[in-house]
């Protein structure tokens, strides 16, 4: 392979990371239920568990869960269910 071919591979590279980034979603659910960090943890291990979870960030005062997740590997409601599976409402 020439360095030119080199260099461009690279560019179209970025180019896909970028249109990823794109995609990504963050959304805020209200969640009932969790009360200490052993909740937290639960939620965070279920989510982050999803394929297309990037992060997961729990507020257990604020009762949030702020999920930031590729829209076009995994759906909001899966993100929902997994969170209802561990015995938590998601309002
Ligand atoms: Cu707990």
């Amino acid at each position: 392979m020439n360095l030119t071919n080199k260099i461009k591979k690279t560019i179209d590279r970025n180019k896909e990371k970028k249109s990823e980034e794109k995609k990504m979603e963050k959304t805020v659910l209200n969640v009932e239920g969790m009360s200490c960090s052993h909740c937290v943890n639960a939620v965070k291990n279920a989510v982050g568990a999803l394929d297309g979870v990037a992060e997961v960030e729990v507020n257990l005062e604020g009762k949030t869960v702020t999920v930031t997740y590729d829209a076009g590997k995994v759906s909001l409601s899966a993100v929902k269910d997994a969170i209802e599976e561990e015995g938590y409402d998601v309002l």
